[in-house]
């Protein structure tokens, strides 16, 4: 097309679908026009079922049961690609540790030159869409407008975020949104995880802009989600000052006796049981007295209300990307019922069976399915055709999902979708530890929570990730998602969690502690994490007080309500007991990590120092 008849075609496109906005008309001409792409359609949530049925006769994707789908990624692309994401910025001073900073003014040119005509042929689809519910106070950071040219992209962002022209033509500054644009390139052909490795997946934080190339899978496509929604975010809600974008669960808590509700966020390093504690029940046992209400596994942005004083969160989300490995009645119950038929829910890389439109992999059941007649691997491989007893390859990608809304979750909280957010009550960090950290320890000291937070971190998983007993660090599970560098982001931190008037309770869980003798876990996890909340929340209430120790207040045993359950006296001993002579070893390799960050705060280090001493002097 000419450059004339380019300007015709889009405006023609965006008139037909009411797209006002001329700031995002501007964005929307100059992509369309570089990417060559053939077609371009405007999105809105209402069109799902046209597209649907698109995808369907175009194969991108197939049907697995009524109202349920599956699709298949390039098997070169099945996951996020961390050492290919850069934070751009035009100011050095920006650079971090892990925000992989780079100059705006070299990934530009480089991304322009990569997505030039790489769309030929293509349809260009343009979602506007919000990363917040409506409303919120927060809205002015949770506009975007995604060009992406791949169709499951759209049907998986109106999945997971608010999409349609509302969200952009009536934008005081017509000009706040976030400018994304993903191109998905020749997957065949992007030498991944080579050194020839052509793709790129940056977020140029300080103009607001998102471009992402060579992939069409999850967090490297969807840009709502983890480009926008975590690193465009935490830019924003470090330069205004106002908010923190975080890779945190959001739960509710009620008490049906008392009437009262809590609400605690959290982070956790990934395989450590986030988005299934996010989904939890109570258990039985306690079911009659509490009721627990989801409204986030993944991201919460939180912010002080000037009405109250209080830290209020919001899930800027509208739906869950779950890993689907282990999901099964017993470990996520309520995310088996939002994934169920009629949800609209789409597999990804999933185990599939034609014949029958089923899907499985691995944990759905203890073992697979005993007839493999027509199923097929997450590569499309027929299982019936895998050499005896010598390939027992997964038949699911480890990383393959399910996509569904948060509607569809049957504990979703009635009010998931107040403007305001809810007020935090307390935030719980979370790691797979199996010997040092106990069941739960909480902690009273803003600096000291925020300290706990920054040396987060998970064992590896295989000998050969790591060393043993020594972390992966991810401060506050945000690791991938820095965009700023680690001193600021822990001031930020101080600075707004200090600034509201009534704080909430810190506290640092582990679900993962092993016995050293024979190795059982020691406590059952799932739904009985609950109780270690609730203890939090008694102890916030002032109903308990717990036992002090030099790494925080830990459950007296009897505080726990352990009713239901059948827990050896040994094993909650252990569970609630701090082994010094570990915690000194961990305390050095902590000084190392947080070495590492420029300008982290005195209050940071004074956190750390003070603790150090506890440790040596034995008292609190
Ligand atoms: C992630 C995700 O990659 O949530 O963390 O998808
Ligand atoms: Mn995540």
């Amino acid at each position: 097309m000419e450059a004339g008849e380019v300007v015709i075609a889009v405006d023609a496109e965006l008139d037909r679908a009411g797209l006002t906005n001329s700031r995002v008309r501007e964005h929307v001409r100059h992509w369309f026009e570089l990417t060559g792409a053939e077609r371009l359609e405007v999105v809105n949530a209402s069109d799902d079922g046209r597209l649907v049925q698109e995808a369907l006769a175009a194969g991108e994707l197939s049907p697995a049961g009524e109202g349920r789908y599956y699709s298949r990624s390039h098997p070169k692309d099945t996951a996020r690609s961390e050492e290919r994401t850069v934070v751009a910025t035009s100011d050095p001073a920006d650079a971090g540790v892990y925000n992989n900073w780079r100059p705006a003014a070299e990934m530009k040119p480089l991304l322009e030159e990569r997505m030039r005509g790489a769309s030929a042929g293509k349809t260009m689809y343009v979602v506007p869409y919000l990363m917040a519910p409506p409303g919120s106070p927060l809205a002015g950071y949770a506009t975007g407008v995604e060009l992406t040219d791949a169709r499951t992209v759209v049907l998986h962002m109106i999945r997971m975020a608010r999409v349609g022209v509302e969200h952009v033509n009536d934008l005081a500054d017509p000009g706040s949104f976030v400018r994304g644009v993903h191109v998905t390139g020749d997957l065949e052909k992007l030498g991944q995880g080579t050194p020839a490795d052509e793709r790129y997946f940056v977020t140029v934080a300080d103009e607001r802009t998102i471009l992402h190339y060579g992939s069409s899978y999850g967090g490297n496509a969807l840009l709502g989600k983890i480009a926008h929604g975590l690193r465009q975010a935490a830019y924003d809600g470090w330069s205004s000052g106002r908010f923190l974008a975080e890779q945190f669960l959001l739960l509710g808590i009620t008490d049906k006796e008392t009437g009262r509700t809590y609400h605690v966020c959290g982070g956790m390093p990934s395989a450590s049981g986030k988005t299934n504690l996010a989904m939890t029940l109570a258990p039985d046992a306690l079911g009659d007295r509490y009721r627990v209400d989801f409204y986030g596994d993944d991201i919460a942005w939180l912010r002080v209300d000037p009405q109250d004083g209080r830290i209020y969160a919001i899930n800027p989300e509208f739906g869950v990307f779950g890993v689907a490995k282990d999901t099964n009645e017993d470990t996520n119950p309520t995310a088996v019922a939002a994934i169920a038929p009629g949800t609209g829910t789409i597999f990804t890389n999933v185990a599939y069976n034609a014949d029958t439109q089923d899907v499985w992999w691995e944990g759905k059941t203890p073992q697979p399915p005993a007839d493999v007649t027509g199923w097929r691997d997450w590569t499309g491989a027929l299982v019936s055709e895998r050499p005896e007893g010598s390939d027992v390859s997964p038949w699911a990608h480890p990383n393959s999902r399910f996509t569904t809304t948060l509607a569809n979750v049957p504990n979703i909280a009635p009010d998931y979708e107040r403007p305001q957010g809810v007020p935090i009550d307390a935030i719980i960090f979370g790691g797979r530890t199996r010997d040092r950290e106990p069941l739960v320890r909480a902690i009273t000291d803003l600096a000291e929570g925020v300290y706990d937070g920054l040396t987060l971190g998970a064992e590896a998983t295989f000998a050969a990730e790591g060393t043993e007993g020594v972390l992966r660090y991810d401060p506050m599970s945000m690791r991938p998602f820095m965009a700023v560098p680690e001193g600021r982001y822990a001031a930020l931190w101080l600075e707004i969690i200090g600034s509201a008037t009534e704080k909430p309770l810190f506290a640092h869980v582990n679900w993962f502690q092993r016995d050293p003798e024979d190795g059982h876990f020691l406590w059952p996890g799932y739904r009985d994490n609950l109780r270690a909340l609730l203890w939090l929340m008694q102890l916030k209430a002032g109903e308990v007080s717990g036992t002090e120790t030099p790494v925080g207040i830990v459950p007296a045993p009897e505080e726990l309500d352990l009713r239901g359950m059948d827990l050896p006296a040994h094993d909650l001993e252990r569970l609630l007991t701090i082994d010094t002579a570990r915690w000194e070893q961990e305390m050095t390799h902590r000084e190392e990590h947080l070495s590492a960050f420029s300008g982290l705060p005195e209050e940071i280090w004074a956190a750390h120092r003070r603790v150090t001493q506890a440790l040596e002097s034995g008292s609190p």
